[in-house]
């Protein structure tokens, strides 16, 4: 069915946009790899983009954003319902009237001399009825480039949007980058996004977490699915079978890596195949069964602490046509960042473009990241293209703490799992501009994320588990908890095979457990730790509830819930009254 009025819409749109803008010309990204190449051309010509060398490193470059323009700016985003209450209290929130007041001065000749580039993207595999359509409108080629990767861009996209009935629309432009000029903004109602003053991460890409998420969200609330912060991996055991897992963890604190975790040597016949690392969107099949696709084609991961020993997979995926964003550069003309496998270089060129020698401060910055097309992953899964996505059986959530939350716990059943995602803590990292290492509630990992009131998201979340007998159990990790010395107590990585296996036990009835106030962990037995070197005591301590400091930790959740008042499911109170009364001792049911 061909509806012209999409098109027509959209040409309307860009005229508005171009007459506010004032751009020199106008640019329809097809998304061809020629256009790519010349994208790529103009800025290695304009000092947007360095190549790098071309034998080690075919097709790479390296970009520099701007020194205060590294990472989110979650202080400058916001949600703009038409009431206030939908944004909810964890959501900076401006009338839509009062953002196009503000924004429309920022947008009005900021594109003059410059480049428009209309960037229509496919959210999800060709052909699936879960994936969506939008288009950006930018004045970064560095943007346009980086969507080329990170979505599928251009014919593809308009194909469908000419049998869509409507799309999400994001008009972005560099400003001056001026954290004071500075705002991006999301217009639920009206499938809208304006972001303005950056030009990095997830303030500029706009498919990522302004649609994926955030106005994505307030969609899946409407249409009855869900869409997450979420990992998509599948789980492969000795004998073939593959059983597919979603994860949330905020950012900074896994996903990319547990997605792409190749097992040990000792772990003979298991494997993961990656179907996403970063953003999942789920609905109930006709099976009942919770089905997952990955809405993104392409990785926008963290650079420190990426290494073959870490995460063999992604080296192998970013040694070509990738992107790299503020790392630091050898004298060889090759990246680097802390952690990188091999010597630490003796002299390099910082994520600001000055001359570095170790000891001065960090090389690469914390939040430097690589674009990297999905396909060229050597452990992508056979269903990444799959329009019926893939049937979920396990969720997990999971934070960084160094102490509180064991290594690994079920939920009592699907209620008390969302309890433990909306009542989650982590500690905040270089991921969003802002104070590092402080412990917050980070709900499902969608605290920066979510596109509408909280509350409503819990209720919507409870509600989801109703709809079918086959919902997914629900688990909590945490691979970061730290000895008396501050070093980490489990190996995490390739380890955390481990855990994946002893989470698919208790989905199929097989894996032991000990029942503690706050869920099921593993009996002593039942986690494979054989041949793995723990300090003296360690897995005492991640396996432990220590019921004192959940004390504590129960007071938190209480504040973070007080927030939403009356709005909160009296389901979640529920629940946290019960993990208080297991924890007194009063109720061991
Ligand atoms: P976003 O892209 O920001 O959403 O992050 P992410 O959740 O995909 O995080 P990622 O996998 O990139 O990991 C962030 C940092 O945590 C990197 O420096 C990793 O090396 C480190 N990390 C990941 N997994 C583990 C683990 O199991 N143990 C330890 N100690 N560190 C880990
Ligand atoms: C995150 O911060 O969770 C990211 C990176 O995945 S960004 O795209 O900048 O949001
Ligand atoms: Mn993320």
């Amino acid at each position: 069915m061909s509806s012209p009025s999409a098109r027509a819409s959209l040409d309307g749109w860009v005229e508005e946009c171009a007459r506010l803008t004032q751009p020199d010309r106008v640019v329809w990204c097809d998304g061809s790899e020629a256009e790519y190449t010349r994208l790529l051309e103009e800025m290695s010509r304009d000092g947007t983009l360095l190549p790098l060398d071309p034998v080690t490193h075919p097709g790479c470059y390296l970009h520099r954003s701007h020194p205060s323009d590294v990472a989110r700016s979650e202080n400058l985003t916001f949600i703009c319902s038409q009431n206030r209450d939908d944004a909810g209290p964890t959501n900076n929130w401006m009338s839509p009237q009062e953002a196009r007041e503000r924004l429309e001065p920022l947008f009005r000749g900021s594109m003059k001399g410059r480049a428009l580039y209309v960037v229509p993207y496919l959210m999800g595999p060709v052909g699936s009825p879960y994936s969506k359509v939008g288009v950006e409108i930018t004045d970064s080629a560095y943007v346009a480039a980086s969507l080329r990767i990170m979505t599928r861009m251009g014919r593809v996209a308009m194909n469908r949007l000419e049998e869509s009935p409507g799309f999400v629309r994001g008009l972005h432009s560099l400003g001056d980058l001026s954290p004071e000029r500075r705002f991006i903004c999301h217009f639920p109602e009206q499938k809208l996004i304006w972001s303005v003053g950056s030009g990095y991460g997830g303030n500029a890409l706009l498919p990522k977490k302004c649609f994926a998420l955030r106005i994505a969200s307030w969609m899946a609330r409407q249409e009855g699915w869900l869409a997450e912060h979420m990992l998509i991996l599948g789980l492969e055991e000795p004998g073939g079978t593959v059983t597919y897992i979603a994860a949330a963890f905020p950012s900074a604190c896994g996903k990319t890596n547990l997605a792409m975790l190749v097992p040990p040597a000792s772990q003979k016949g298991w494997r993961v195949w990656t179907v996403g690392d970063d953003i999942a969107w789920m609905h109930f099949g006709p099976d009942g069964r919770l089905y997952a696709i990955n809405p993104e084609a392409g990785f926008f991961a963290v650079a420190p602490g990426t290494s073959a020993r870490t995460n063999p997979s992604m080296m192998a995926t970013i040694g070509r046509d990738t992107i790299y964003t503020n790392v630091a550069l050898r004298p060889d003309g090759t990246p680097w960042w802390e952690g990188l496998d091999g010597p630490v270089p003796d002299r390099a060129i910082d994520w600001q473009g000055r001359p570095w020698q170790p000891g001065a401060g960090k090389a690469a910055h914390p939040n430097s990241r690589f674009t990297a097309p999905a396909r060229q992953c050597p452990a992508i899964s056979p269903k990444f293209d799959d329009p019926a996505g893939v049937p979920i059986s396990a969720i997990i959530f999971g934070g960084r703490r160094g102490r509180v939350a064991p290594l690994v716990y079920e939920a009592f059943d699907w209620r008390h799992g969302v309890f433990v995602g909306a009542s989650m803590g982590s500690e905040t990292t270089a991921a969003a501009t802002g104070q590092v290492g402080v412990v917050r509630r980070d709900p499902m990992a969608m605290i920066p994320f979510c596109g509408y009131n909280m509350a409503d998201y819990f209720r919507h979340w409870l509600k989801m588990g109703t709809v079918s007998d086959e919902a997914p159990s629900i688990f909590h990790v945490n691979w970061f908890q730290t000895g008396p010395d501050g070093s980490y107590l489990w190996p995490g990585f390739g380890e955390n095979i481990r855990v994946l296996r002893w989470i698919l036990g208790r989905t199929r009835g097989q894996a032991q457990a000990v029942r503690t106030p706050i869920g099921h962990l593993p009996t002593p037995e039942s986690l494979d730790v054989s041949g793995l070197r723990l300090s003296e005591g360690a897995l005492g301590y991640l396996l432990t509830v220590d019921r004192d400091l959940w004390k504590t930790e129960l007071e938190d959740q209480a504040q973070f819930f007080r927030r939403f008042g009356d709005r909160i499911p009296q389901e979640l109170w529920d629940e946290h009254e019960r993990l208080r009364r297991r924890l007194d001792g009063s109720d061991e049911s």
